[in-house]
């Protein structure tokens, strides 16, 4: 798959996807957009790829929507053409993806890193949801999603302000798992990524789906699939070999498909 925008390589079973439109600071325009979703699909039906780093630059993971190329656009446009639908595949990967992030985050940036699993940041890393300076509002889940990571104050504050938010403050605020040196930012997410890769790939996509049903329902509900599928586990050679291994005192070794 030939692409312009993102840079891909694959280290063992973890896949690494760089944005990759340095000169417009990552700006997410269509074809980025699209060249990062297919790009997603088509390592989410690979079975030798148990988990994916998205990364960006020192400079910036993303520093938004592409403005210039949002400029023109009505009210029809933005309806009849849908673009927002793009930005919703990184929500269908069933495998873990983890955000590492370095310098700006912002705007549709901060909320595609808030689309995945886990968001690793370097002690660079600033986020932002800036789009009230343009006369809109996050159009990506923004709103939503840094509400319920960061509580409404802090969230309404960044959103109608557009104040931006360090990396101490992103981890004060469980924005991000952890913060670390700019210059390790992508061994660590590597490593991380290795180490969940290394895992039964079935249990991390059953614990990925129910961690993420933990948003969308009460708690009672949540606790109810969780059982429904924490017991279907004990069909799985992986359960068998996780429990044995513990047993023997060895290593467990999950096979990928
Ligand atoms: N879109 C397009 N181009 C951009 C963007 C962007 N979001 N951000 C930076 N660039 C470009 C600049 O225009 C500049 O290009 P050129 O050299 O051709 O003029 C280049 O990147 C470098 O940028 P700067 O010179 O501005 O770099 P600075 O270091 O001076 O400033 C900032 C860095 C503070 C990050 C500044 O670039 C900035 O404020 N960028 C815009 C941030 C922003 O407002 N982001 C929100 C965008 S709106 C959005 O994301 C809506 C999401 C809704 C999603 C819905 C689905 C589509």
């Amino acid at each position: 798959m030939a692409h312009e925008m993102i840079a891909t390589e694959v280290q063992g079973a973890v896949a690494l996807i760089r944005l990759n439109r340095p000169q417009a600071l990552n700006a997410l325009c269509d074809q980025l957009m699209r060249e990062l979703g297919e790009q997603l699909l088509a390592y989410d039906a690979d079975p030798a790829i148990g988990a994916i780093v998205l990364t960006g630059n020192e400079k910036a993971f993303a520093a938004g929507a592409d403005i210039k190329e949002m400029q023109g656009r009505t009210y029809p446009d933005v309806l009849e053409d849908d673009f927002i639908a793009k930005w919703e595949t990184i929500t269908r990967i069933r495998k873990p993806v983890i955000a590492a992030v370095a310098g700006f985050a912002l705007g549709g940036g901060c909320e595609l890193a808030m689309m995945c699993d886990i968001i690793l940041a370097a002690d660079t890393a600033k986020f932002g949801q800036p789009e009230i300076n343009l006369g809109v509002i996050p159009g990506a889940g923004g709103t939503q999603r840094l509400t319920r990571q960061v509580g409404k104050s802090k969230a309404m504050e960044m959103i109608l302000s557009a104040r931006f938010m360090d990396a101490a403050e992103a981890e004060r605020a469980n924005l991000v798992s952890r913060v670390v040196p700019a210059a390790d930012l992508l061994d660590e997410a590597m490593k991380l990524a290795a180490r969940i890769a290394a895992l039964s790939p079935v249990a991390v996509a059953i614990a990925k789906l129910s961690v993420n049903r933990s948003y969308e329902v009460t708690l009672a509900e949540g606790v109810r699939f969780e059982r429904s599928v924490f017991m279907p586990l004990f069909g799985t050679a992986d359960q068998r070999e996780g429990m044995a291994a513990f047993a023997e005192k060895r290593k467990p070794r999950f096979a990928r498909r």
